[in-house]
């Protein structure tokens, strides 16, 4: 089968809700893949940072075929051996006293959003389903429908109401919006302290710092979505260290397996996780004992293997480069670590093009939006393999 062929049948049997790249990869190694015809290619999108640690990497690889011939599922009818040292690791890894696991990133964020609700009922007393939890404009959460409640992306929710009640947006980044929007019914306010899909999104400095305050001073839980930013992807553990903001819960999924299998979580206190009772929420595979031995190995190895630090260098040094690209095409490069976005001016022509272009030389990222590019390799890329992707990068940027 060439690469048509799958194509072929993907666009047969699979629903279209994606229109892909049509490159069909068949194997990857760090921060590489190779397509069906034998094709390398640097891959500078990490399954949207779920790639971290690098495609396939040999620890996380090994911790995965070895729990798997041991022991791959319990349901939490009944305890295993891997779920409690995952959570007492993470606790040390983060400093958050509770865990709770769950699968994909969407369930990471429902999960908090009950935790979030539950604790206005039960700790601050607000009266019965009168719950408030405040959100971004430009946010993306996840697909779930009342995540795609709060989307303000019409395509995210056209046709899949109705939506679920409860839910106030504000403009990202405007401290005095989030604190106008607070009424004595608001429990929570989630953000991403880097919007992804938003297009890369830096809030301004001191955003989130003022967002702490705020939600001390009104007694409103701060949860910081860093399913993408966190694990490393931009330079530090999570995005919000950068203000060396401690939010009340954070979700995390993505990286937290490696890319090798779906695994998230939500972190907080005490006080906000220990809102929930027997029954109250749960997951057939949520802390299942494999994909606790793959995100402990996935942790180590971030950790281990310097790959935060690798980040910051490497996304450094590639900012930096692309920043000094001439181009007439570019209107902004910005970021933070190795989450990158350069904007294109409107009168370009699309980043989808660009990304078409950069596939034809062997470098494989996506665009977000119409106009922006997103560089972010996994956390084992070197500075030749930045150097390989600019000579390449360059040319098609000018192009
Ligand atoms: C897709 C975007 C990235 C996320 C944040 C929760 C989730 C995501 C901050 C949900 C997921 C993904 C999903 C993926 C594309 C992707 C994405 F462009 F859509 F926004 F990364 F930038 N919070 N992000 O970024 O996690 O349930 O998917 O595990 O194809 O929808 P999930």
């Amino acid at each position: 089968m060439n690469a048509q062929d799958y194509i072929l049948l993907e666009d047969t049997y699979g629903a279209h809700n994606y229109k892909p790249l049509d490159v069909v990869i068949e194997r990857g190694e760090g921060a590489w893949v190779w397509d069906v015809e034998g094709r390398r290619y640097l891959d500078c999108l990490s399954a949207y940072s779920a790639l971290n640690q690098g495609h396939c990497h040999p620890r996380i690889l090994q911790a995965l075929v070895e729990q798997a011939g041991r022991l791959t599922l319990t349901s939490r009818a009944f305890r295993n051996d891997q779920l409690p040292l995952l959570e007492k690791e993470l606790c040390e890894l983060t400093g958050y006293e509770m865990v709770l696991p769950m699968n994909s990133g969407a369930e990471a964020v429902e999960t908090a959003l009950k935790a979030a609700r539950k604790w206005g009922y039960t700790v601050k007393g607000v009266p019965k389903d009168r719950a408030e939890i405040i959100t971004c404009a430009g946010n993306f959460h996840g697909r779930t429908i009342t995540i795609v409640t709060f989307s303000t992306e019409e395509q995210y929710k056209d046709d899949f109401g109705p939506l679920t009640p409860g839910f106030v947006t504000v403009p990202f980044g405007d401290a005095d919006a989030l604190e106008a929007a607070i009424t004595p019914y608001t429990v929570a306010f989630l953000v991403e302290p880097i919007q992804g899909e938003g297009g890369v999104i830096l809030p301004p400095q001191g955003y989130l710092r003022r967002v702490r305050e705020i939600c001390d001073r009104h007694n409103v839980l701060f949860i910081a979505d860093e399913i993408q930013t966190g694990l490393g992807r931009t330079g530090r553990l999570f995005a919000c260290d950068w203000e060396e903001v401690r939010p009340d819960a954070v979700t995390i999924g993505k990286a937290l397996s490696g890319g090798f299998y779906p695994v998230s979580a939500v972190l907080s206190s005490r006080e906000v996780l220990g809102v929930f009772r027997p029954g109250d929420h749960g997951s057939t595979f949520g802390g299942n004992p494999l994909g606790c031995a793959v995100a402990r190995e996935s942790l180590k190895v971030l950790v281990e293997e310097g790959l935060i630090e690798n980040a910051e260098r490497m996304g450094r040094y590639l900012m930096g480069r692309l920043a000094r690209v001439e181009s007439d095409a570019v209107k902004e490069v910005r970021g933070r670590g190795l989450l990158i976005g350069v904007e294109l001016k409107p009168e370009a022509g699309g980043a989808r093009r660009y990304c078409e272009a950069l596939q034809g030389q062997g470098i494989l990222c996506k665009e977000t939006h119409e106009n922006i590019i997103r560089f972010a390799p996994p956390l084992v890329v070197t500075k030749d393999d930045l150097d390989w992707a600019m000579e390449r990068i360059e040319p098609v940027l000018q192009s």
